[in-house]
C-alpha cells in the first residue's frame, strides 16, 4: 500500500472548492463510494439534493414501502463486522429499517462530514485545458474535482404524469416517491391510487385498510407473487452469519445477485415437463414467495409459449383470490409476459380487492380525462377524492442524469448525446466524458439485480480503477467510442434474445412519453458482467483510454 493509500484525508483538510473526487448522491452507492474514496485517501465530497441520506430508501417513504429481495442479501457486504452486528427483524426489511441500517452505516465510518445534503448538482462540465471537472449546486456552490462520480440513482426521478386538472385539485396529493416526512394520516379518507407497478401494490393493501374507501386507478395490471414477509428466522440468520462470505460469492456469481433455493426444474424448459409437475414447480415458487419465482425455469425470460404458462398460472391464482369475476379479470395481466416489467411482490394485493370499501377502476375502458377540483374524472365518471396518490414511477435510469447538465469534451453535452438513448461501456462511462463515471448506469446489470450487489461491484471496480490511476500516474481515463459501440451491440443483442422488448416498460422507457425506445440494463447477469469487468481491468482498461 503506498503512503497516499495509508494517510486518509477528509475534504475539510483540503481547500473547500478543490477536490479529487465528487460523489453526486448518498443513497446506498454514494455513501459506499464515499467510504472506498476515503480509504484511497482522495479529497472527496458527496452532494445529495435530500435533506437526509439514504436515497430511496429517505424519499420513498410511502405506507407498505419495503424491500423485495430478502434483508439478508439486501444489505452492504463490504464490512464483515457491519454484517454480523446488524440485526434485521424480518425477511423483507421496511423503509424504515432500511434508512435506520444506512444512518447506522455511515454513522460507523464517519461519512457525514463530507456529505453537504439538501444541495443539487445541476451542471458540471470537463474543462479539458485544467483536466478537471467544475461542478455548480443549485446553492451556489462552485467546485473543482478531477472526478467525477455520479451516484444519482435508476429510480429516483420521481415522475408525475400530465394530466390536465392537477393543479385545480382542492384535495392534499403526493408521489410515493417524494412522500411527505412528517407521514400523513389517511384515515376515513377518500383516497385514489393512479398506477399498479410496485410501489402501488405495497401501497394499496395498507391504504385500503385505513382509508374510508379507496378507487385504485389501474391503467395496466401487473403480474404480483405473495411476498410473505414475516419475521427474520432466528436460525435463518444464525446460518446465514455462520458463513456470510460464502453467501454473498454466491450472489456475486449468481445471474440476478441473489440466490433461491437450486431446483431439479430450474434448468429446464417450462414446456419440456408434464402440466403437473410444471404447476408443482410454481405452486412450490408461490408458496416459499419474492422474486425467485422466475427461476422456476430456464426458458420463462426467453420463450413466450414456457412464459405464458407461468402467466396463466398467476391469472389462476387471481381469479381463485378475487372474488368478483369482472375485477379479477380486469386485474390480469395479459398484454405483456410475466417478468417483462418488474415482477411485484406483495402482502395481500389481491385479497384487498374483496374488501367493500375498495373500487378499481379499469382505465384501458374509461381512461382518466383530467383530474377536477372534487377528484379524478373519466371518460366513465367523476370519482370524489380527499387525497390523490401518484405511484406514477420514475423516470429511470437515465432522469437523473440528464437532470444535470453534463458537459464532456468541447462541450458535448450528455443530454444531446443520448438523445436516442443511453450509450456507455459497461455502464461506467461514457465516450467524450473523461474521468466520469456512473454507478449502476446503463448498459449494467443494475436494476435487473439485487442493486445493492451490483452498487458494490461498481464502488469497488471504480476505487480499483483510481488507485490503479495513481499508482501509475495516469491523470485521466476515458472509454473509447469503439469499445462503447461495440458494448452497445452487446447490450442490445442478449436484449433483443430475451422477451423484455415486448413490453411497455420503463426498463424500455415507454413510461415516459418522447422517450426513445431502447432496452437499457444489461441482461447477462451480474456474475458474468462482474467476470468481464475484471477482465477488462486485468488487461489493463482494455477499451479505455488512460493518460497520463
Ligand atoms: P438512490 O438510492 O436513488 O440514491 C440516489 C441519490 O442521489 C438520491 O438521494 C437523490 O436525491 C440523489 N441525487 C440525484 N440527483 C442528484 C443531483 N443532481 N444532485 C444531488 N443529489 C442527487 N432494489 C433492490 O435491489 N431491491 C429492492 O427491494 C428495491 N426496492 C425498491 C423500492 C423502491 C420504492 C424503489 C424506488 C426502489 C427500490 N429498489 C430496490 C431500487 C433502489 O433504488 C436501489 O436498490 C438502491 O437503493 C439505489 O441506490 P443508489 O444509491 O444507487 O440510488
Ligand atoms: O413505478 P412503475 P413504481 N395514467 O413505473 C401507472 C422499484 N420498486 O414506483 O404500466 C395512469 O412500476 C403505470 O401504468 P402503465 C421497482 O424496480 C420496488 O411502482 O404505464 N396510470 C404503472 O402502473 C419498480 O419496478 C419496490 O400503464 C399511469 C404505475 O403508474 C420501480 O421501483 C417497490 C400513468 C407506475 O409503475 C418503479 O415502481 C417500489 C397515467 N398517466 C418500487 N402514468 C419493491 O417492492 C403512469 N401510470 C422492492
Amino acid at each position: 500500500m503506498s503512503d497516499w493509500q495509508r494517510q486518509p484525508v477528509t475534504a475539510s483538510a483540503r481547500p473547500a472548492n478543490d477536490l479529487d473526487v465528487v460523489v453526486v448522491g448518498a443513497g446506498l452507492a454514494g455513501l459506499y463510494m464515499l467510504h472506498r474514496l476515503r480509504g484511497l485517501g482522495l479529497a472527496a465530497r458527496a452532494y445529495e439534493a435530500g435533506r437526509g441520506i439514504g436515497g430511496t430508501w429517505y424519499w420513498n417513504r410511502y405506507p407498505g414501502a419495503r424491500c423485495d429481495i430478502e434483508s439478508l442479501d439486501y444489505s452492504y457486504s463490504f464490512s464483515e463486522a457491519v454484517q454480523q452486528e446488524w440485526h434485521w427483524t424480518e425477511r423483507y426489511a421496511s423503509q424504515a429499517e432500511i434508512l435506520r441500517y444506512i444512518e447506522h452505516v455511515a454513522d460507523r465510518f464517519d461519512l457525514r462530514p463530507d456529505i453537504r445534503l439538501a444541495t443539487r448538482v445541476i451542471a458540471t462540465t470537463f474543462d479539458e485545458v485544467a483536466g478537471r471537472w467544475t461542478v455548480e449546486t443549485d446553492r451556489g456552490d462552485r467546485v473543482t474535482a478531477q472526478y467525477c462520480i455520479m451516484a444519482t440513482g435508476c429510480l429516483s426521478a420521481a415522475r408525475i404524469p400530465a394530466i390536465p386538472g392537477l393543479e385545480t385539485f382542492a384535495g392534499r396529493w403526493w408521489h410515493t416517491g417524494a412522500w411527505p416526512h412528517e407521514g400523513v394520516t389517511l384515515t376515513g379518507r377518500r383516497v385514489g391510487v393512479i398506477g399498479t407497478g410496485s410501489s402501488a401494490i405495497q401501497a394499496i393493501p395498507v391504504i385500503a385498510r385505513r382509508a374510508a374507501h379507496l378507487h385504485v386507478f389501474q391503467r395496466t395490471p401487473n403480474f404480483s407473487v405473495p411476498a410473505r414477509n414475516a419475521p427474520l428466522d432466528p436460525a435463518d440468520e444464525r446460518r446465514a452469519k455462520a458463513d456470510y462470505a460464502a453467501r454473498r460469492r454466491e450472489a456475486r456469481a449468481s445471474r440476478a445477485g441473489f440466490v433461491t433455493p437450486a431446483t431439479e426444474q430450474m434448468e429446464r424448459s417450462a414446456l419440456a415437463v408434464a402440466p403437473a409437475v410444471r404447476r408443482r414447480a410454481y405452486e412450490a415458487r408461490w408458496e416459499r414467495g419474492g422474486l425467485g419465482f422466475t427461476s422456476a425455469f430456464a426458458d420463462l425470460g426467453s420463450d413466450l409459449a414456457a412464459n405464458d404458462t407461468a402467466a396463466e398460472f398467476f391469472r389462476a391464482k387471481i381469479r381463485a383470490t378475487v372474488r368478483d369475476p369482472l375485477v379479477a379479470e380486469a386485474l390480469s395481466p395479459r398484454d405483456h409476459p410475466l417478468g417483462t416489467k418488474r415482477l411485484c411482490a406483495d402482502s395481500g394485493y389481491y385479497e384487498t380487492f374483496n374488501r367493500p370499501n375498495v373500487t378499481l377502476i379499469d382505465l384501458r375502458t374509461t381512461p382518466i380525462a383530467a383530474i377536477t377540483s372534487r377528484g379524478v374524472l373519466t371518460s366513465g365518471a367523476e370519482y370524489p377524492l380527499d387525497d390523490l396518490v401518484f405511484a406514477s414511477g420514475f423516470d429511470a435510469m437515465t432522469g437523473a442524469l440528464r437532470a444535470i447538465d453534463i458537459r464532456g469534451r468541447a462541450g458535448v453535452s450528455l443530454r444531446e448525446r443520448w438523445a436516442d438513448g443511453p450509450r456507455a461501456y459497461l455502464g461506467l462511462m461514457v465516450a467524450d466524458f473523461p474521468n466520469l463515471f456512473t454507478i449502476t448506469g446503463p448498459g449494467s446489470p443494475s436494476v435487473l439485480s439485487n442493486m445493492i450487489v451490483s452498487i458494490e461491484q461498481h464502488v469497488e471496480w471504480i476505487a480499483d480503477c483510481l488507485a490503479h490511476l495513481r499508482a501509475h500516474r495516469f491523470r485521466a481515463i476515458e472509454a473509447s467510442a469503439e469499445a462503447e459501440a461495440a458494448w452497445m451491440a452487446h447490450v442490445e443483442e442478449l436484449g433483443n434474445a430475451t422477451l423484455y422488448p415486448l413490453a411497455n416498460s420503463w426498463y424500455m422507457g415507454a413510461n415516459i412519453p418522447g422517450k426513445p425506445r431502447v432496452f437499457m440494463p444489461y441482461v447477462g447477469g451480474v456474475g458474468a458482467y462482474r467476470q468481464q469487468c475484471d477482465d477488462i481491468a486485468a488487461r489493463g482498461y482494455a477499451g479505455f483510454s488512460l493518460t497520463a
